[in-house]
């Protein structure tokens, strides 16, 4: 299965051929983005005979496909992961010394592929990694947004959006397919005919305005197994090659419509993290893609199938939360429609085809889509979408006579909205929550009508990561270190670091194991001075909350928290303390005020923390700006305490949590998400666990008797902190500046419960958790030994697991093998 063998002297050569070709430029005259893009035009080179070998193979195989559709996949970085996973990272790198050039500088050129958000768009991009190092048939299928995540700006401690203009330079890594254009039809009306003939209703949108989705292939390189999958993504243009209805012809008006749809509709992602804005805008992204992406799942499937009543077999459709659900609908429409299948046809291939991932139970993230405007925007959808309903309300009704309580709550379309998740559940055959405990909670409370109703439908799929980009090339130094010891299988088979294990004991391997993390903080550390300006001590304890910024993620408790902390200092000079740099890493949504006002309180913090002498450097507060996943990588590898503080019950996984561990920073969390998982791994001593627990709070929520004005009136030091946020302790040019914030704890003015988050609630049993954290790094063979358990048990976490998982439990698929001529 070796890959065909590097060849440096040719690799050098491409390299210059590309610089002249590309700019006219000898080496010594090309700036470091133009040899960055003649790097990689130079490795894609390397990857296009494998991705046409895989591409022949699949054909030759006819396996079937995952289509993964994703509004988001947030990639990172190209260069270093396609190297990577090639195995020519190290050949690259000694190639490209000898002529003069540093290979982190060439990387370091590349913008990030910013089209996600978060952890969900993180996870979509993990999973092409896996899939294609498993050897499974995928597709990806997503938009090629014009502007990715914003980038953040710090100014005056307080965010700033800047648009990022990711293919300024051009973005070598892409393949522009023209060949596969589709139309995607907007808004018109539905006219039926009557076929005597057939005895059918005929159903044509008629009026409406289209845009041309044209797809951008990039390649998703397998490790070391010459596999290369496709992420698809749809840039749309103006209909220029289509003609407009003949009746349209001259229709001058119409003709700048469409321009403008098409402009508009990819020009930028939403910028919100489990939060559902209900713009009409973002509707069409939807449809654009996801009409682009089912048409051309049917076109493939049937250049070599003619019975499209079969099409699951080759086909299965993963929706990422509820966005791309409108596919059950864009498929029924085709089958029906296009393909003149009956309903209970075409009902048959979709709800074999189509499954469906739940990520968070947020309810301001739940899709709701108007009526009006849904009907507006998609007539024929929607009709299809009101026969969805209409079966299944009947279906209700059967199963649970006279009960219209249930009908209430299940229906799809009610109260005057469509609901995306009661479509995807009705039509789909599998859904799926993203760790233990959340698919618990959504089959005992958010969608328990639905879990009675069809139990064999829900299942768990615990989240992973790749081992490839967050650890291999994200952590070298601990990398080379785990193949000295362990040999390098863990590459693809993360489980294997539990090997590591009998080393935890031996001072040496202790030794050398906090080595790498201090050397990894020292590589932070230099970052942090050239981009934020401030020193910090790499011998500092480094304790890292970096995530979207969200009220239930409680940022606000962390800095709460540190405020709690210089107090202490201040009040007790002479007290113990093991200095402390406490990062934060964030964005927060655009029209997210009451983020944004944190990341300013935690600036607000740092200025004051920072610049007192007094407390003789035990303390730093650092926000790291544009957290994005090219410095997480560094970030992660330089942690020592991971930061996983959500609500329980709130955050669905995270994932975060486990780039810490397997890099080897003990969790400091609460019981959410996969942070159950984690300490079930390494055990609970090997973590600092805090807080209420998931039922504590969803009882709270349900029978009330939460007070936190309770905890306000007998703790001296919450009570101290909290009148530190509205008597200008850090902010006095404006002493009301966190007015909000502090109400919004003690309840006054805001119309939801106070303190909705439970930081209160949790504040003494997190400070007590710092503490332990603060006597177990005292501890250093104690705490070394704690750091390499964590990486050693981190195995389950690999995204190759999950990736696994689903194939054997929801998509069936085969496992294909590709030889290099
Ligand atoms: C999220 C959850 O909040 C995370 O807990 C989970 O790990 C990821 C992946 O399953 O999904 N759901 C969600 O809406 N986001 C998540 O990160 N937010 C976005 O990235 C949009």
């Amino acid at each position: 299965m070796a890959t065909k063998k590097f060849n440096k002297k040719e690799f050098i050569r491409e390299v210059k051929a590309n610089v002249k070709a590309l700019y006219r430029k000898n080496l010594e005259e090309a700036t470091q983005q133009q040899l960055f893009q003649a790097v990689s035009y130079a490795v894609k080179d390397e990857i296009i005979e494998n991705w046409l070998a895989t591409q022949e193979q699949y054909e030759k195989d006819d396996p079937k496909y995952v289509y993964y559709m994703s509004m988001e996949f947030l990639m990172g970085r190209a260069l270093g992961n396609n190297m990577i996973n090639l195995t020519i990272y190290d050949d690259v790198k000694e190639a490209l010394e000898e002529i003069g050039l540093d290979i982190n500088v060439i990387e370091d050129q590349e913008p990030d592929a910013a089209l996600g958000n978060g952890g969900l768009g993180r996870l979509a991009a993990c999973f092409l990694d896996s899939l294609a190092t498993l050897g499974y048939p995928a597709y990806g299928c997503g938009i090629r947004y014009r502007y990715g995540m914003f980038k953040q700006k710090i100014e005056d401690g307080y965010q700033v959006e800047v648009p990022d203009n990711w293919l300024k330079d051009g973005n070598p890594f892409e393949l522009r397919r023209p060949e596969y254009a589709k139309e995607v039809k907007f808004g018109g009306y539905v006219r039926v005919e009557y076929d005597e003939k057939t005895g059918r209703n005929y159903y044509k949108q008629e009026g409406y305005q289209s845009v041309r989705a044209v797809p951008y292939d990039f390649p998703i390189v397998g490790y070391n197994n010459n596999i290369v999958n496709t992420l698809r993504i749809w840039d749309a243009e103006a209909i220029s090659e289509f003609q407009l209805d003949s009746f349209d012809k001259g229709d001058y008006r119409k003709a700048v419509e469409q321009e403008n749809l098409a402009r508009n509709i990819v020009e930028v992602l939403y910028p919100n993290d489990n939060h559902y804005a209900g713009k009409e805008l973002r509707l069409k992204q939807q449809y654009f893609f996801i009409s682009a992406s089912v048409q051309e799942a049917v076109a493939k499937y049937k250049k070599n199938h003619d019975d499209i009543r079969k099409f699951y077999e080759k086909a299965t459709f993963q929706l990422n939360d509820t966005h791309p659900t409108v596919a059950v609908a864009e498929l029924m429409r085709i089958l029906l429609d296009e393909e003149g299948l009956t309903w209970d046809e075409a009902w048959e291939v979709t709800s074999k085809t189509c499954a469906y991932t739940n990520h968070t139970i947020m309810a301001e993230a739940l899709e709701k889509w108007p009526i009006e405007l849904f009907s507006r925007l998609l007539p024929r959808v929607y009709q299809i979408i009101e026969e969805i309903n209409r079966r299944f309300v009947a279906q209700i009704e059967a199963k649970y006579p006279g009960d219209f309580e249930k009908v209430r709550k299940m229906a799809i379309i009610f109260d005057g909205q469509v609901k995306m998740a009661h479509l995807a559940i009705a039509a789909g055959y599998s859904v799926n929550g993203v760790a233990q405990l959340h698919t618990e909670i959504l089959k005992h409370q958010e969608l328990k009508d639905f879990y009675e109703m069809m139990p064999e439908k829900f299942n768990n799929k615990t989240n992973g990561i790749t081992q490839r980009r967050f650890l291999l090339h994200g952590n070298p130094l601990l990398a080379s270190w785990i193949t000295d010891h362990i040999g390098d299988e863990w590459i693809t088979d993360l489980p294997q670091l539990s090997k590591l294990k009998v080393y935890v004991d031996d001072p040496k391997a202790q030794q050398e194991f906090m080595n790498i993390k201090y050397q990894n903080k020292v590589r932070l550390a230099k970052y942090i001075q050239e981009h934020n300006g401030i020193e910090v001590d790499p011998r500092s304890i480094f304790d890292v909350q970096v995530k979207r910024l969200h009220e239930y993620k409680r940022q606000l408790l962390n800095i709460l928290h540190v405020m709690y902390l210089y107090n202490q200092i201040k009040d007790h000079p002479e007290m113990d303390f093991y200095p402390r740099t406490f990062i934060f890493g964030a964005k927060a949504a655009a029209g997210y005020r009451r983020a944004k006002l944190t990341i300013k309180l935690i600036n607000s913090v740092a200025d004051v923390i920072n610049n007192d002498a007094s407390i003789k450097n035990k303390l730093k507060v650092v926000f790291i700006e544009d957290y994005r996943v090219s410095n997480a990588e560094w970030i992660f590898a330089a942690a020592d305490v991971s930061e996983q503080i959500s609500t329980a019950s709130k955050e669905a996984s995270g994932t975060g949590n486990m780039k810490f561990m397997l890099n080897g920073a003990p969790t400091l969390g609460t019981m959410d998400g996969a942070n159950v998982e984690i300490v079930e791994e390494v055990g609970k001593e090997n973590a600092f666990i805090f807080g209420l627990s998931a039922d504590e709070v969803i009882n709270y929520e349900q029978n009330g008797g939460y007070h936190p004005e309770n905890i306000f009136n007998s703790d001296q030091d919450i009570r101290r902190v909290l009148m530190q946020l509205i008597n200008g302790e850090y902010a006095p040019d404006d002493p009301e500046r966190f007015r909000e914030i502090y109400d919004s704890l003690l309840n006054t003015k805001s119309s939801d419960r106070a303190d909705t988050y439970f930081i209160l609630a949790d504040f003494r049993s997190y400070a007590d958790a710092q503490k332990r954290v603060e006597e177990a790094y005292r501890d250093e063979a104690g705490w070394a030994k704690m750091a390499m358990l964590n990486t050693a048990c981190s195995g389950k976490f690999t995204s190759d697991r999950t990736i696994q998982q689903y194939v054997d439990e929801i998509w069936h698929l085969k496992k294909e093998t590709v030889k290099v001529k």
